[in-house]
């Protein structure tokens, strides 16, 4: 039986937050910058993603990136081998990153085809020189360095900015189902990324740029940004999706939080709204943001 005739599924899905100073602390090859290290909290969190990874095998991880913005509809990654460096505008300094990734072309042609079939304007982005964007690599890296399973990354329509957040979470909604019928029809066993931060205040200059990576500066930006974090971590931590998604426009005003650019609604709209505990593996702060590391377990879980 081929792959597309047997049924799909969702195994798992990761809050899997993107400042490019995790890969900085690495140290990995593929990245130009050295550092002394730095963020270790979030980095080690990630271990544990990295082992279920490794655990579950999946065909593919799908990841949705607030900083691959497109103007037009939803995008979707659709060749077949990218390379290039990223780069983050902001951090170049800390992120110039030599990437390679296979794309799942099947996969992304079928979120293509159902987003469209689901109401959505979707477009497979075909250009073979396309410089994939900071947030899809730096949450790809840190959930498998390996870069040894094929990926498909989305982009995060300008919706929530151009119209407004209800709009933007009714599109993710959408998105999200489209996703869940194309994983479905094509018989993957697929991961999700949400690449997202939570709390999204930061400081407005390094506190000290000949040493980005001195951990003695990091710290909350504000108590009332870390308590928001707080609820919405116990929330998820509950499986208490209904109450997550009540306060969730609040949130997004107060916080400023990243999630308003749709990236945890695609994946747990995707995945079919899992009222389980998520698994939190850890918190930290990135130049004063708030990032959580959790995961969402559907192949292993115990009910
Ligand atoms: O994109 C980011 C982010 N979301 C949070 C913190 C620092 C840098 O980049
Ligand atoms: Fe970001």
């Amino acid at each position: 039986m081929s792959q597309s005739q047997t049924k799909g599924e969702i195994l798992a899905g990761f809050l899997a937050p993107h400042p490019p100073h995790l890969v900085y602390g690495e140290n990995p090859p593929q990245n130009e910058p050295r550092s002394r290290g730095g963020w270790e909290g979030l980095r080690w969190a990630y271990d544990n993603c990295r082992a279920t990874i490794k655990r579950l095998k999946p065909d593919v991880i799908l990841v949705h990136s607030p900083h691959w913005q497109t103007i037009v509809g939803h995008h979707v990654l659709h060749v077949p081998q990218l390379q290039g460096v990223s780069v983050d505008p902001i951090f170049p300094h800390l992120f110039r990153y030599h990437f390679k990734l296979d794309v799942d072309m099947e996969l992304s042609a079928a979120i293509h085809d159902e987003a469209r079939e689901g109401g959505l304007v979707a477009k497979k982005m075909t250009n073979p020189n396309f410089r994939v964007d900071y947030g899809t690599i730096v949450s790809l890296h840190m959930l498998n360095p390996d870069w040894d399973i094929p990926v498909v990354g989305i982009s995060a329509n300008n919706s929530p900015y151009f119209y407004d957040d209800n709009v933007g979470q009714e599109q993710m909604l959408k998105l999200g189902e489209a996703t869940a019928r194309a994983i479905a029809k094509t018989g993957r066993r697929a991961v999700l990324a949400a690449s997202n931060t939570l709390s999204h205040l930061h400081f407005p200059a390094e506190p000290n740029p000949g040493l980005p990576e001195d951990m003695s500066k990091e710290v909350v930006m504000s108590q009332g940004q870390y308590e928001w974090d707080v609820r919405v971590i116990n929330l998820l931590r509950a499986g208490k999706l209904d109450e997550f998604f009540s306060i969730l426009p609040q949130f997004m005003r107060e916080a400023f939080a990243e999630v308003k650019a749709g990236s945890l609604t695609w994946m747990l709209a995707a995945m079919g709204m899992p009222k389980i505990p998520a698994k939190h593996y850890g918190y930290g702060t990135v130049i004063g943001t708030g990032n959580a590391v959790m995961e969402w377990n559907l192949a292993e879980v115990t009910r």
